[in-house]
């Protein structure tokens, strides 16, 4: 199986100027035409020739310059179309540019792998990032091919009446037999990667959006019928985002219209193709009768993150897809701090970073561990990782908090400046911001190149006598499969030094004064040591601010040094951050504990640290919710070498229900407060009561007593509202609740006919911890509503069972391993890149105890047995057994 590496870059022999495309869609097949106007490129090394990707395509017919091609002048495999250009006769083709002319036959009919050209609810549609192009037409499918495109779609107009593409529609009209036609014109440079095409019979939302230099931009939101409802927050959200990219970065869209279509079927969330985004229904409708505030907060982040690829990823492009985070960590970013200013930064900024916690780190220290910029691939579509996102994100964020906002600013505006309209690379994104503020990124650099979680170690001495605080820092990181002994890396440390009263002290340092700009410490070496000046009083510290750099800190703090930052500190994130290592501590205790084979205590010092902040009056509701939170038990398990998950468990569980005992007059008290029954409201204060409302109730739900399940009960069955209905439903399906089969059915009868809440269902259901859903999971997958070819189903029941359920994903009898490698097999030829997702389930294997990680071992050797294994699958199962 061939292995794709970044350092065998060389640029395409041939370039692609102009492509003409002409569809010709039928129920059952479809006609390709693609008339491409070649260039030798005179950036590369020449050749005879000219090699074309393509993939299940049946060529018809093949013409260079109007002349049919003879058998013995090309050939094709199944991932190749080769012309021989030195028998094609009186064709020079190393100067003059020439056109090729292909006809393939395609089904999209058939087509499962949601890759191409393929039909969704019975409309076409389109997914070609990144290698799916090359299943529509001969091409040269690689991003830093550009070229302008001119595509005609022909169909049948009763079934397909919107025919849509990229850029503008120049022409349309009536033909025979019923059918019509469209042209689009899309006036931009771009890779096959952003080609799109949608036709079908749709519901549309129209609006529309002045930029600020006055050119007024047709908005269009394209959803199934009957959906046109949940589309107004998408349609809100375009343009917060098209305005906020205008404020915040002086971005402005260049095209006259702005095109979103929804499908059921989308192995991903959205896709940025140019003036035509693709979106999967989950990011688009929402509704408060069938979707979440959390779901509003999402289809608000991704319609902002496909429109602000306009710029970064499509008007400046990757040059190859080894850069995928030049574009992808980018976006996140700017999605990132767009939701923070809609929402709440600390809020906001905790979720992140729980993601990386929980994900990322995971990735980081497992057998798939990558660079941000990684330096091979079997299967591109298996590195849209946390770590190219979301680790990406926080690369991106440390040159913000390094530059700071203006110089982060004056580096985006050079980074255009210099590269619009071009396939570009990480470094030239570096150099943009190195050669703007005139800064030094040599040793940032490491941070695209070297994988791993870096881990910092500090320790501090204070010297009353000389007023003096003394911190020494160690920064290591561990080896991951192919790279062993790091060079440090540049690490931004925020810090604080907190008095009595939990103000933070002013920061000087002793020596070396370049070491700190404001109250960011450079970390730069292995070992160094930092003296702060004229610190009167022994503080506390609170280091690593803000989340500023993707590491793991270690710092022994007491009880009581975490207790007071909880209370104190003035980093919100730090202040959520004492109280998630409060609750870390004990849950560690607690295992102590049981591995001791003693009874476990609970720490009575927690109810007061807990209450105080329950009852505080200036803290937001969400955060609240969030500081309540027990630490992930994913989190958890990447804290320690090896885990024993049994004992975890019943710890986390533990502390769960001992904080409800403790504190149930409270948790009851504030539940009543905040859930409210009357009107409808989404304002942030109501959002705000119901996230905190939402977490009291969970602690009330743990107490198991009738009183509390009939509190629970209640808010699903009375609620007026998705959220408060989701919350009660998923407490409820994780009880011990007597009833809770009745009112799953409940549920469903009710909300079958949206595909998006009985998703909700499924998954509630599969991630509930208790024995029998092992069961119930192989019924969900028999039942009416589940569809093996649909990802977002196979997420809901397959994907949260294995990804969500650690109790019984990791059942002892390796039942939970059998059922996943089950649908692992259903799926791979189905859908392989959906397969591979859930593939990774296994990735960290190595965490467990030695039973169970032979029974994972087995099925992942079972996986790596299958006939015809895709490169997807085979990837993921081969690296994790390593
Ligand atoms: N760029 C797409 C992801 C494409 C996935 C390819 N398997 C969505 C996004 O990041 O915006
Ligand atoms: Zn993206």
């Amino acid at each position: 199986i061939p292995v794709k590496y970044r350092k065998d870059y060389k640029p395409s022999a041939y370039l692609i100027h102009e492509t003409k495309l002409d569809f010709d869609l039928f129920d059952d097949h479809s006609i390709v035409t693609a008339r491409l106007k070649l260039q030798a490129n005179p950036n590369a090394d020449p050749s005879d020739s000219l090699v074309l990707d393509g993939e299940e395509l049946k060529l018809l017919e093949i013409f260079i310059n109007g002349q049919k091609l003879e058998s013995a002048q090309y050939e094709t495999d199944s991932e190749q179309l080769t012309v021989w250009l030195d028998k094609v006769h009186n064709l020079n083709y190393q100067q003059n540019s020439f056109e090729l002319m292909t006809k393939v036959r395609i089904y999209p009919n058939t087509n499962t792998s949601l890759e191409g050209l393929y039909l969704s609810n019975g409309k076409f549609c389109t997914q070609c990032e990144a290698e799916g192009f090359r299943k529509i037409t001969y091409y040269s499918d690689r991003p830093d091919v550009m070229s302008i495109f001119t595509v005609r779609i022909e169909a049948a107009q009763q079934k397909y009446p919107h025919l849509l593409s990229n850029g503008n529609q120049t022409e349309h009209g009536k033909l025979a037999n019923g059918r019509h036609y469209a042209i689009w014109h899309d006036p931009f440079r771009k890779p096959s990667y952003l080609f799109a095409l949608c036709a079908g019979n749709y519901d549309l939302l129209e609006d529309h959006f002045k930029t600020q230099s006055g050119r007024k931009i047709k908005l269009e939101i394209y959803v199934d019928k009957g959906k046109l409802e949940q589309c107004h927050h998408a349609m809100a959200s375009l343009k917060k985002a098209m305005a906020w990219d205008e404020e915040v970065f002086g971005l402005e869209y260049d095209l006259d219209i702005y095109m979103v279509v929804a499908v059921g079927d989308f192995n991903m969330g959205a896709m940025e193709n140019k003036g035509l985004n693709i979106f999967n229904t989950k990011y688009v409708l929402a509704h408060s009768d069938t979707a979440t505030d959390q779901d509003f907060e999402d289809v608000e982040a991704v319609i902002a993150h496909e429109y602000f690829h306009n710029w970064t990823g499509n008007r400046v492009t990757c040059r190859d897809w080894f850069q995928l985070s030049l574009k992808e960590g980018l976006t996140v970013f700017r999605d990132q701090q767009f939701t923070a200013d809609q929402t709440d930064h600390a809020v906001k900024r905790i979720e992140d970073v729980k993601v990386i916690r929980s994900h990322q780190f995971a990735e980081d220290a497992g057998p798939m561990a990558h660079p941000i910029r990684p330096d091979s691939y079997i299967e591109m579509n298996n590195f849209y990782t946390v770590t190219v996102y979301n680790k990406g994100a926080e690369i991106i964020r440390m040159y913000h908090t390094l530059l700071g906002a203006g110089g982060f600013r004056h580096g985006m505006d050079l980074y255009f400046e210099r590269h619009d309209g071009q396939a570009v690379t990480c470094e030239d994104f570096v150099c943009a911001m190195e050669d703007a503020n005139e800064y030094d990124l040599k040793q940032f650099r490491r941070w695209y190149s070297q994988a791993g979680t870096p881990e910092l170690t500090v320790t501090s001495e204070y010297d009353e006598l000389h007023r003096k605080l003394t911190l020494h820092v160690k920064q290591t990181c561990p080896d991951t499969p192919g790279q062993s002994n790091k060079q440090p890396f540049h690490i931004p440390l925020k810090l604080g030094l907190l008095d009595k009263e939990g103000k933070d002290l002013p920061l000087q340092l002793a020596a070396n004064p370049e070491q700190l700009t404001g109250d960011i410490l450079h970390i730069t070496q292995l070992e160094q040591s930092f003296e702060f000046t004229e610190i009167a009083q022994q503080p506390v510290l609170s280091l690593l601010r803000n989340f500023s750099a993707p590491v793991r800190l270690h710092y022994d703090y007491n009880d009581h040094e975490l207790a007071f930052l909880f209370a104190h500190d003035s980093d919100p994130f730090n202040q959520w951050e004492a109280g998630q290592r409060l609750f870390a501590r004990v849950i560690w205790q607690l295992c102590a504990e049981q591995e001791a084979g003693e009874v476990m205590q609970f720490p009575l010092h927690l109810v007061n640290a807990v209450q105080n902040l329950l009852s505080s009056e200036s803290l937001d509701g969400r955060f609240k919710a969030l500081a309540l939170t027990l630490p992930d038990i994913k989190a958890l398990i990447e804290e320690v070498e090896r885990v024993n998950l049994d004992h975890l468990i019943v710890a986390h569980n533990f502390l769960k229900k001992e904080l409800a005992c403790q504190l149930e007059m409270d948790w009851l008290v504030h539940y009543q407060a905040n859930h409210h029954v009357g009107k409808f409201q989404q304002d942030k204060t109501s959002i705000a009561q119901r996230a905190f409302a939402g977490v009291c109730l969970s602690y009330l739900v743990a107490l198991e007593k009738p009183k509390a399940y009939e509190l629970a009960v209640s808010q699903l069955l009375n609620s007026n509202n998705m959220t408060d209905a989701e919350t009660g439903l998923k407490l409820l399906m994780h009880s011990n609740y007597e009833d809770k089969q009745q009112l799953a059915d409940d549920f469903y009868q009710k909300w079958q006919n949206e595909d998006l809440v009985v998703n909700k269902w499924f998954m509630s259901q599969a991630t509930d911890p208790s024995d029998p859903t092992i069961e119930r999971v192989e019924t969900l997958i028999e039942h009416p509503a589940f569809d093996l070819k649909n990802p977002n189903k196979v997420r809901a029941v397959v994907g949260a069972f294995a990804g969500a359920n650690l109790a019984q994903f990791h059942r002892k009898d390796g039942q939970g391993y059998v059922f996943l490698a089950e649908q692992i097999k259903r799926l791979y030829s189905v859908n392989p890149q959906t397969a591979a997702r859930l593939t990774g389930a296994f990735n960290r294997w190595k965490k467990f105890d030695d039973e169970r990680q032979r029974l994972m071992c087995e099925q992942l050797q079972g996986i790596l047995q299958l006939p015809d294994l895709s490169k997807d699958v085979y990837e993921i199962a081969s690296k994790a057994l390593g």
